[in-house]
């Protein structure tokens, strides 16, 4: 370690560690991971921080609009499906709050932002589900742009984050798969199956854009975390090449994407689209969506009562801890 001039110095500056800064820009610039033992700069762990206990907010959130028809499944296949679908965002959820831990954050403390209305979770999932269709529109248009922005958040620099999200889009490439196919279904059936089935497509189509983000030039975070290795591209990069995956399955299912502006750009390589509308996601990120405050009541509800579930597993945990002292 390089002697600090004043020791006084580096004891006002708890986090200064030139050899441990040296180290850490070295281990971004070989493109190696970071893990937990290493020392990092203070915005950096804040940076994941933020992102990863979002991230884990929305899979646990993102568990609400499905389970809302798991009951309603109009077939037992479809149900259990479902269920299994539900209890994988429940998984991903708890992947990631375990990969925050290890940032030195308390999974409660993480809990406690997130029912106190505190904590920011994706936009997508703050709209309602009235048809079965809408489960088929969210496999196929939510997981798809899940998978689209988070294939690349797999090696992302900091170890943890990017083992978590290995697992995380193979399950999620399950999930799209399960939605296409509930789409395709519907398409092939009555006009009231299709028109049900484009409908929720209309619905979903544009606040699915909106997941990756604010356009590049209001995305106030982009820059750092690209220079940092944990975002790898830009949210209108990842956003542009979701519409590029899109257009062709649509055509495969034959629903239309609402955007009378979609068009191939021979000169950029790249669909053009119409300006979203991005009043919306703003209104949605204030807490005025739709389904806001219902996602919110329901999550505190869902935290309350698992309060004995909680008292009982530290209970136990408590006499493994003593009998094992004893021993
Ligand atoms: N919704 O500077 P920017 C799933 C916020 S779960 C809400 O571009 P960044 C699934 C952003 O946080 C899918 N907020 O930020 C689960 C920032 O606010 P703060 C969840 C958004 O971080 C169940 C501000 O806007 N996926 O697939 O560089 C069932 C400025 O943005 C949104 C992830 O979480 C949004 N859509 O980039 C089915 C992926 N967009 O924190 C499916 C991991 C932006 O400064 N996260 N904001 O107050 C990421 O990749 C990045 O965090 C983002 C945003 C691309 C989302």
């Amino acid at each position: 370690m390089t002697a600090p001039a004043d020791p006084r110095v580096a004891q006002l500056d708890e986090h200064r560690d030139d050899d441990g800064q040296a180290r850490f820009e070295e281990l971004i610039a070989q493109d190696s991971r970071v893990e937990p033992r290493d020392w990092m700069p203070e915005a950096y762990r804040k940076t994941l921080i933020r992102q990863i206990s979002q991230h884990a907010h929305s899979e646990i959130i993102g568990m609400q609009p499905e389970s809302n028809w798991i009951s309603r499944a109009p077939s037992l296949k479809r149900k259990a499906i479902l269920m299994a679908k539900v209890q994988d965002e429940a998984g991903h959820g708890l992947y990631l709050y375990s990969a925050a831990q290890t940032l030195g954050i308390g999974r409660d403390e993480m809990m406690q932002q997130l029912i106190e209305g505190k904590a920011k979770y994706s936009s997508i999932f703050n709209y309602t589900t009235p048809t079965w269709a809408d489960m088929g529109a969210i496999g196929w248009l939510v997981d798809g742009a899940a998978i689209c922005n988070q294939v690349p958040l797999c090696r992302a620099s900091y170890g943890p984050y990017g083992r978590a999200m290995v697992r995380i889009c193979k399950e999620e490439s399950f999930h799209q798969r399960q939605g296409f196919e509930i789409l395709l279904e519907l398409m092939q059936g009555t006009d009231d199956q299709k028109r049900m089935a484009q409908d929720a497509v209309d619905r979903w189509y544009w606040p699915s854009l909106m997941m990756f983000g604010p356009p590049d030039d209001e995305s106030p975070n982009s820059a750092q975390s690209m220079a940092w290795n944990i975002k790898r591209f830009s949210n209108d990069d990842l956003r542009q090449r979701f519409v590029g995956m899109l257009v062709p399955q649509a055509e495969v299912l034959g629903v239309t994407l609402p955007d009378p502006n979609l068009a191939w750009n021979e000169e950029r390589q790249a669909y053009d689209i119409s300006e979203i509308d991005w009043t919306e996601f703003h209104e949605v990120l204030a807490g005025r969506g739709p389904a806001n405050a219902e996602r919110l009541r329901r999550r505190r509800e869902a935290h309350e009562e698992g309060a004995w579930v909680r008292e009982a597993a530290a209970e136990y945990a408590r006499k493994q801890a003593a009998n094992a002292a004893a021993a």
